[in-house]
């Protein structure tokens, strides 16, 4: 059994193997995103993508407070969302490449990918479209007592959608066993967010009466320790939370968002990278702990990029769908 290796305000407590857990899947995300923008830039991926690059810390932390049967939903850039949750790297590059392996024969794409088995529910195109999605699993939940969180993840962008107030206003009436997560990655597309967003976000969720916290969600470890306060009291009847993960994604919008200049400028991209990069803060921390020498750190990125390396080659190699097959699944 690995050690315990406490960090000041983290619990549960975690122990030494799960840290580094933590750290893997984030470089995971990390590999995976950048090999979908190597993808994309070199006109092998159809279709565009919306990378979670530099958000990592977000998916991993939240995720690592659910079982592998509590439920996700996720957004236009939900790559990390079903990573973390356990989705597996080739039928993802499938679904991306739009073979038939692919988590919907190739027929969804990006912005599509849903995973039963993980209890992912699904991206979603619609900005603020999975709130209600979540909240209805979370009814179920509760209602056939199976004991299920439902965890919606939404960027700040969602903030300006009806719905997301109609959905906490109920699950608060009704104590629902979900948590909104709001990714703050500073950006909706190309404006900034405090031209869009009036007051203090934490006020919206705090007129429902939502348990509510703000964590810096480049800090996978603040992440998962908030994250499990509003787990574990939603899983036992306290009601909804709230969850503010101020964060930054590192790429354009999507992947062909090249140009940034007229919206944001280099070297608020570059401090950001430069000073609050989740998987370099986590790696300090793990080596301060004497968890991993830089040596080890070093040959588990090489591991994991390597497994997202063959994981696009399966995907490349495999199949598109048969012709045939067009129409089947297709709902309008
Ligand atoms: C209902 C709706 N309106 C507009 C769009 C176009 N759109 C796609 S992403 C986006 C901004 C999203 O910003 P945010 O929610 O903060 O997420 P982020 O892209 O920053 O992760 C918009 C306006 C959409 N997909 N759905």
């Amino acid at each position: 059994m690995s050690t315990v290796v406490r960090k000041a305000g983290v619990e549960p407590a975690v122990t030494a193997a799960r840290w580094l857990e933590m750290y893997a899947q984030m470089v995971q995300i990390r590999a995976f995103e950048e090999k979908v923008n190597d993808l994309y830039t070199s006109a092998i991926m159809p279709g565009l993508a919306h990378l979670y690059t530099g958000q990592e810390a977000v998916a991993v932390g939240v995720c690592q407070a659910l079982r592998r049967d509590d439920y996700v939903t996720s957004t236009h850039r939900g790559h990390g969302h079903c990573l973390a949750k356990g989705a597996s790297p080739d039928r993802m590059f499938a679904e991306l490449l739009g073979k038939e392996a692919g988590y919907c024969a190739g027929k969804g794409g990006s912005m599509h990918i849903a995973d039963p088995d993980t209890g992912n529910l699904g991206a979603n195109a619609i900005v603020g479209g999975s709130t209600g999605i979540a909240t209805g699993a979370a009814f179920s939940a509760r209602w056939l007592k199976t004991g299920r969180v439902s965890v919606c993840f939404f960027g700040e962008g969602a903030l300006g959608q009806g719905v997301l107030y109609e959905v906490m206003n109920i699950a608060q009436l009704w104590s629902l066993p979900v948590i909104y997560v709001c990714e703050n990655n500073q950006y909706n597309e190309y404006t900034h967010f405090t031209e869009t967003t009036a007051g203090d976000i934490l006020a919206r969720a705090a007129a429902f009466g939502l348990a509510r916290e703000r964590v810096d969600g480049q800090e996978v470890a603040a992440v998962f320790a908030a994250a499990s306060r509003l787990v574990e009291r939603a899983r036992q009847g306290a009601g909804p939370g709230f969850l503010l993960c101020e964060t930054y994604r590192y790429h354009g919008h999507h992947v062909g968002d090249i140009s940034r200049s007229y919206y944001r400028s280099k070297e608020e991209e570059q401090d950001w990278a430069a000073n609050r990069d989740p998987i370099a803060r986590f790696g300090d921390w793990l080596r301060g702990q004497g968890l991993a020498d830089a040596a080890a750190l070093g040959e588990l990125r090489a591991r994991v990029t390597a497994e997202i390396d063959a994981a696009a080659q399966f995907a490349l190699n495999a199949p598109y769908p048969d012709p045939s097959q067009v129409e089947r699944h297709v709902y309008a």
